[in-house]
């Protein structure tokens, strides 16, 4: 045993565990050749993890168990860099390139045959990472290339980014650059889930990554998958008039990649060194088609001028390098035959038109629909039955179509116009003068019906598990739901007819819509999907009126006084309330138990019981979900935590709790049940 209780067996099989998973975690995600079975690897992080637990004092920063935070951050910082990033001047074809070269030959008019790197225009955000002493100490965006913000905690859950520099005795500085971005099946993956959700999709996967990269909580940004390649390397970073200087011994951008490979980063491999502008001809044609088979989007191609020296000497403009062109790939557009125009009506009763086009291959995915907009473009683009029409997708994954080729007409076509009535009821459609948004005004449309109950069922709404958009679709066109309030009047027997369902998810169901009697008021007034009432005004008015009543009784002039509340909002809530069959609505979802005032629980959690309780969750529980749990035990001030240690005060376990049933037990962790936790939540 050591000083500190720690024998030294232990410490040196925490070393070993960690190298060993590093190395995996390595082959896996910077080689992409994975040389270790998954349950293998999670056996070693799981040992590694608990040992961590019990010996807090052998925990370092850089240790494979510290990729994700435990606690959200509240906000990010602004931080200044030391070196801008610049931009990168644009060429959109072969011309402008050429003429690019051009120009930098005459400012050095004696460089002769030069080299020229081509990269992978890696379609991403960049970020700038620093390491002190070999570990990541700061990872932060671009911002407006002179400040950006410091989003380390996110940037530390990106597995193919180093934690700790691959070589011995590092500079004290390295800052390294890249670009981090989604690949492609990650991204429409988490489309594909907030569609399921009715959260609005991120127009492509360069959004989502910076939407990922710029989310609070690290927990979400580690399930995001989020990838980097890295292209720049600054081994002296402070004094700023080496910008532009070799920094040691590295006196190209191509050794400057191949030191990035060895400091452990991922580097693209499908660059080029280009001895003419020839060769980078042809490394861009050659690309143009062998992009898209690629796991992640690239819109062009960035070439540099090899020589550190030969980039000194031509130094930057007041936005660009000099010696770095982005040539571009045009944006995919592709001719296909219009099918039909079909028309979508969303949560809010926006219709939308839709061209259904013949299948088109387009950025590598087949394209058989494209959106249209509104009805101001339908009539801009005067597009016909069978139009021969563009579609694009311009790194956008949703495509549009762009125009008709008019000239190509049949005659006789007839002209796509917008519906004067809705394709889901039949009751007449309104576009007011001023607005682009033609909308469906009855509420009892099915089309409407579907989307307020997916949005009623949202996470960050009433968070109804397993009631998806498939589920409400045959629920609605069954004619078993024309409200949200009917769900709490489904029974198993009434939903296990419905195809796919059976017995066990019926029962399933019925327990999830029941939990969502217990969600706070706030979540109920979020869920009523009034419109300019998001989770944050919900959350504001419901702090504000206590109850849905009292919010009824509000005239807008009152609404309007609470802060952050502008005359729009005030209005449509007031409007809202003012209508009879959501007076019915408030009534029956009253009778079904729903939250529609602030309880006395919910007050008092300012300090609730739990004040200053540490819990971790382990194994499945017999009702709650572990996000229910979670919430129960925050609600009532407690905090949860991922792994047992001596700071924790109770371990909720469920069916087949592992290791840290064993491990709790050992350390003398108070043990409940679910019922035990209800019970202790409440008092
Ligand atoms: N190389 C983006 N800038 C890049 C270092 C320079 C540069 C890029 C690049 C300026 C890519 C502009 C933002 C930035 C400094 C990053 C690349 C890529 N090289 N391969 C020449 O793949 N997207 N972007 N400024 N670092």
């Amino acid at each position: 045993m050591g000083d500190n209780g720690t024998d030294e067996t232990t410490a040196a099989r925490v070393q070993t565990l960690r190298s060993q998973l590093q190395a995996a975690s390595y082959a896996y995600y910077v080689l992409d050749a994975p040389d270790l079975p998954d349950e293998v690897y999670d056996r070693l992080y799981r040992e590694l993890q608990d040992l961590e637990a019990a010996h807090p004092e052998l925990v370092t920063p850089d240790s494979p168990t510290q990729r994700v935070g435990e606690r959200p951050a509240s906000q990010f910082t602004s931080v200044r860099h030391n070196i801008p990033l610049y931009s990168l001047e644009n060429a959109f074809d072969l011309a402008e390139f050429r003429a690019w070269e051009d120009r930098w030959r005459r400012q050095a008019p004696d460089a002769g045959e030069v080299e020229y790197v081509a990269e992978l225009k890696i379609d991403g955000n960049a970020l700038a990472l620093t390491y002190e002493n070999g570990l990541l100490v700061r990872g932060v965006t671009r911002g407006d290339g002179t400040a950006g913000e410091d989003i380390t905690p996110n940037v530390r859950t990106i597995r193919s980014v180093p934690l700790r520099l691959a070589i011995e005795n590092p500079p004290p500085v390295v800052e390294v650059r890249g670009e981090a971005f989604l690949p492609l099946d990650v991204f429409e993956q988490i489309n594909a889930d907030r569609a399921e959700r009715s959260e609005a999709l991120f127009a492509n996967p360069r959004n989502a990554a910076a939407g990922t990269l710029r989310q609070l909580d690290s927990r979400i940004v580690a399930a995001r998958k989020l990838d980097f390649f890295a292209y720049t390397v600054y081994l002296d970073q402070f004094d700023s008039a080496q910008i532009q200087s070799a920094p040691n011994q590295i006196t190209t951008q191509w050794a400057a990649l191949e030191l990035l490979q060895a400091l452990g980063f991922r580097v693209n491999p499908n660059r080029q060194l280009c001895q003419s502008a020839d060769d980078v001809q042809a490394y861009y044609d050659d690309w143009a088609t062998r992009r898209l088979q690629l796991s992640y989007l690239t819109d062009g191609v960035v070439v540099k001028l090899n020589d550190f020296a030969l980039q000194q000497r031509l130094g930057f403009t007041q936005k660009f390098p000099r010696w770095a062109v982005a040539l571009k790939y045009p944006a995919e557009e592709a001719p296909t035959i219009l099918e039909a125009v079909s028309f979508q009506v969303g949560r809010t009763g926006a219709v939308t038109p839709v061209a259904e086009l013949r299948p088109v291959q387009l950025a590598g995915t087949t394209v058989a629909r494209a959106t249209l907009h509104n009805a101001d473009r339908l009539t801009e683009l005067d597009i016909h039955q069978g139009d021969t029409v563009v579609v694009r997708k311009a790194g956008e994954i949703i495509p549009e179509v762009v125009r008709v080729l008019a000239e190509l007409r049949a005659a006789g076509a007839i002209a796509s116009a917008m519906p004067t009535h809705c394709p889901q009821c039949s009751s007449a459609l309104v576009k007011p003068d001023d607005g682009a948004v033609t909308r469906c005004i009855n509420i009892s449309c099915p089309a409407i019906v579907q989307g307020a109950i997916i949005h009623w069922a949202r996470r960050d709404a009433l968070d109804i598990e397993g009631l998806g958009e498939k589920w409400v679709k045959q629920l609605v066109e069954q004619g078993l739901v024309h409200s949200v309030a009917d769900l709490y009047g489904l029974t198993e027997a009434a939903l296990e007819p419905l195809d796919r369902m059976g017995k066990r998810l019926a029962e399933k169901l019925v327990g999830a819509i029941a939990a969502s009697k217990t969600r706070p008021w706030a979540s109920v007034l979020y869920a009523l999907g009034i419109r300019h009432v998001g989770a944050v005004n919900a959350k504001t008015l419901a702090q504000h009126f206590s109850s849905a009543a009292a919010l009824a009784a509000a005239s807008p002039e009152k609404i309007e006084t609470v802060h952050s509340i502008g005359p729009e909002i005030a209005q449509a809530v007031y409007q809202w309330f003012q209508v009879p069959a959501n007076q019915t609505l408030i009534d029956r979802l009253q009778q079904a138990g729903l939250q529609l005032a602030a309880t006395e629980f919910a007050e008092a959690a300012a300090a609730g019981p739990l004040a200053g309780k540490t819990f971790v969750l382990t194994g499945t529980l017999p009702t709650l979900t572990r996000q229910q749990a979670t919430d129960i035990i925050e609600a009532a001030s407690g905090k949860v935590t991922s792994s047992v240690s001596k700071a924790t005060d109770y371990l909720v376990a469920g069916e087949k709790a592992g290791s840290k049933l064993a491990k709790a037990e050992g350390l003398g962790v108070t043990i409940l049940s679910e019922a035990d936790l209800l019970a202790l939540g409440e008092a």
